[in-house]
């Protein structure tokens, strides 16, 4: 039933937007289907040690054959919008040139189902699975890269832009080029710093080429992910109120210029923070910064989608580098914060969520945000049908409650997207750790709604949080 719950809601604004999202290499499988070319995902999963227990997205949730019923399974969460991303290499074997007609019938098949079922599709063009073909002349160290994801977003939205309305052009550059290029954990993975800091600034002008075509083709929303974290000292984490000193008020300002701003300024402001420019300049040199590049990732942009998982921790220190050591931090230490964590390690920290919001909305007025991910892998426990994830269900009300109070404080918060839909392909973890609100069996694929599924749906009906801290809810509460 969806009656009123007794007792008030904490009510997030009307057309406040509910929905999930996923990625094409972490869900599709078929890699091979159809006229797919491969990605540097097929190639990175096959270097021996790369990925944990050797595991590939080769047939991943089966997505790619299972698309109809899984919007089946959204219809049910009552999700207003689902976030996917289009895998180029299916649309554009080679990266360039040829088009296969058979990777866009996918994408309009996926979008005439979720029209059907009411769920608004949001498509993002690029999540990571850069075609192999573009890597082997060079990848996002390549300027060319960034021209050839323009053309490839003409593509597909001269295909689908009658029925898709919200578009985001990258997925974290940060994580692209910094664990793809820098350190090596991702695809392509490649270990240069030189090569990190080419390869963002070309993701950059890929979003920005991306914005001037998705614009010119009467995109009505047009957006770019970033993985966003507030950068704190020890101390802040469990008192935002602290006053830092002044070495660590450096430590805290140089870390969130190369994570935060580095990405932010660019896209919102047109220029690099000054802070970064001089660490680009020694480990790579300028020249790969044209004249007009700012100008075109600087292009206005109607929302900011926020990806935000949990804060960065550091101090200044005496030497401890951070490991392998990310230029421009020298003489800071990276500590972790001291918080209970997720399955993947990571920090539970809600209240970064409404610091970042708030931050944002102080420094870059004027931007809709969107929470285009947040969510927790946890130690699922299946039994029977059911699947009792509430560390999953208190994670995610901690972090609307912390999105509910920065909207009270004045953050123009649109809406709030949970990564993930479903269990999936997490990249160097393999299939170890769960993110979904569905639980997805890898050898049967079938999906169980979990527990923090049928509580997120009554959220979405009633567009808000029982002011009171949800129980898990009661089989005939969700029935
Ligand atoms: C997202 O990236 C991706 O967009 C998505 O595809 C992926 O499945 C999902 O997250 C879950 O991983 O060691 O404490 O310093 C998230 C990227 C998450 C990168 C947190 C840096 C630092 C953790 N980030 N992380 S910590």
């Amino acid at each position: 039933t969806s009656a009123a719950p007794r007792g008030q809601t904490l009510a997030f604004p009307d057309g406040f937007v509910w929905g999930a999202a996923t990625a094409a290499y972490q869900v599709e499988g078929a890699v091979k289907e159809d006229g797919r070319g491969p990605s540097i995902w097929d190639t990175f999963c096959r270097t021996p040690g790369a990925i944990a227990d050797g595991h590939t997205g080769d047939t991943a949730c089966d997505h790619y054959h299972r698309y109809a019923d899984d919007v089946r399974l959204m219809d049910r969460l009552d999700l207003s919008v689902y976030r996917f991303s289009v895998s180029w290499s299916r649309v554009q074997p080679d990266g360039h040139g040829r088009v296969n007609p058979a990777g866009l019938d996918f994408y309009e098949r996926l979008v005439d189902e979720l029209l059907e079922a009411g769920v608004a599709p949001y498509a993002a063009l690029y999540h990571w699975d850069l075609p192999q073909a573009l890597e082997d002349r060079g990848g996002w160290t390549d300027r060319d890269t960034a021209y050839r994801f323009a053309d490839y977003a003409k593509i597909v939205q001269d295909r689908l832009g009658d029925r898709v309305r919200t578009w985001m052009t990258v997925n974290e550059p940060w994580v692209s080029a910094t664990l793809g290029y820098g350190i090596g954990v991702h695809a392509p993975g490649r270990t240069s710093w030189a090569d990190a800091f080419r390869a963002s600034h070309h993701l950059l002008l890929a979003h920005g080429l991306g914005v001037q075509v998705l614009r010119g083709g009467g995109a009505h929303e047009v957006t770019i992910s970033v993985n966003l974290a507030p950068v704190l000292t020890p101390g802040q984490v469990n008192d935002p109120s602290l006053e830092p000193s002044p070495e660590d008020a450096d430590a805290v300002d140089r870390v969130d210029a190369l994570i935060n701003r580095q990405f932010l300024d660019p896209v919102l402001r047109g220029e690099y923070p000054e802070r970064v420019l001089p660490i680009i300049e020694r480990v790579a040199g300028l020249g790969h910064i044209r004249d007009g590049d700012l100008a075109d990732i600087g292009r206005p942009i109607d929302l900011l989608g926020v990806n935000y998982y949990t804060p960065c921790v550091v101090r200044s220190g005496p030497g401890e580098p951070a490991n392998p050591a990310y230029p421009g931090t020298e003489g800071i230490e990276f500590t972790g914060a001291y918080a209970p964590t997720t399955a993947t390690g990571w920090p539970i920290v809600p209240t970064g969520l409404s610091q970042l919001l708030l931050r944002l909305t102080r420094d870059y007025p004027g931007v809709g945000l969107l929470v285009t991910e947040n969510g927790a892998a946890f130690d699922d426990a299946v039994t029977g049908e059911r699947v009792h994830d509430a560390d999953r269900t208190a994670f995610l009300e901690s972090h609307l409650r912390a999105a509910h109070e920065a909207i009270e404080a004045g953050a123009d918060l649109r809406g709030y997207l949970v990564w993930s839909l479903m269990d999936n392909f997490e990249w160097a973890e393999g299939y170890s750790k769960r993110f979904g609100l569905l639980h997805v069996d890898f050898d049967t694929q079938r999906r169980l709604l979990k527990d923090s599924a049928l509580w997120y749906r009554e959220v979405i009906r009633h567009n808000g949080l029982r002011s009171e801290r949800t129980r898990r809810p009661t089989l005939e509460e969700v029935a």
